[in-house]
């Protein structure tokens, strides 16, 4: 990619970024639906990608064993209440004297990252990123995951030729992750769908997609109940996937 292509791009992020805060709503104005009604608890895509400083941590959208036995109580418990805790605190004590950050939201934060000031560049990577994929996790998954919506099943169709085809691709990438990472379902600006993997907590915003779904195959989001086992937690992971919410990101994202 070109360093014009690199720079529009970014700008294309911020603007859908900055155009979507004036869209937020308060969670207990959607509740006019039954699809609004099924999502209770979770978080809207404004909550999940546009908040700003002082970060904060949401409670999840479900009880620690609701994943059950795809993941474990106890897992979910430490992984969301100490370790998504942990990127939080870190990344508000690196942006706490930096007051000319705080208005931008936190995917402005990890798209824009490398025109950071050097001295949280590398703060925001690991614990901006932390968040921001922590925030999409949790609130893609569900027991009752259902499928994709028109728009985004075509559009599955199209990249990979079909939902399983697709999902084969994503348990390469998400196998083959080397050390700490993740693997995504990302979409470009125009809506093709493509499976990346990124490196600790770094997050396909920061490469100019947009992050619709991702798998975290750190040691600590399946450790305690799959040990090596990580192709066990992956292909159980497939199944939680929540679709009617990764559809939303993907309506809101293109
Ligand atoms: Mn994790």
């Amino acid at each position: 990619m070109n360093s014009e292509n690199a720079i529009s791009r970014r700008k294309a992020l911020k603007f859908l970024a900055l155009g979507s805060v004036s869209t937020v709503v308060a969670p207990s104005l959607f509740t006019t639906s039954c699809a609004a009604n099924r999502q209770a608890g979770y978080q809207s895509y404004s909550e999940i990608f546009n908040s700003v400083y002082p970060f904060e941590l949401a409670p999840l959208p479900y009880a620690h064993d609701a994943l059950e036995p795809a993941i474990d109580a106890l897992t979910m418990e430490i992984h969301h209440s100490r370790h998504h805790q942990g990127y939080i605190n870190n990344l508000n004590n690196a942006l706490e004297s930096r007051p000319e950050l705080h208005s931008m939201t936190l995917a402005e934060l990890v798209a824009n990252l490398n025109e950071l000031p050097a001295s949280v560049m590398t703060a925001v990577r690991n614990h901006g990123g932390g968040h921001l994929n922590h925030v999409i996790f949790w609130n893609t998954m569900s027991a009752d995951g259902g499928a994709p919506g028109g728009d985004l099943a075509a559009a599955i169709d199209s990249a990979f030729g079909s939902m399983d085809a697709m999902k084969e691709e994503f348990t390469r990438a998400a196998s083959t992750v080397f050390g700490s990472g993740w693997a995504w379902l990302a979409s470009d600006s125009d809506g093709a769908l493509q499976i990346v993997q990124t490196p600790n907590q770094d997050n396909p915003l920061t490469d100019g997609l947009n992050p619709l779904v991702g798998i975290d195959v750190w040691e600590h989001g399946y450790y305690l109940n799959y040990q090596n086992r990580r192709g066990d937690y992956i292909s159980a992971w497939l199944d939680l996937i929540y679709w009617d919410k990764v559809n939303e990101i993907y309506q809101a994202a293109i």
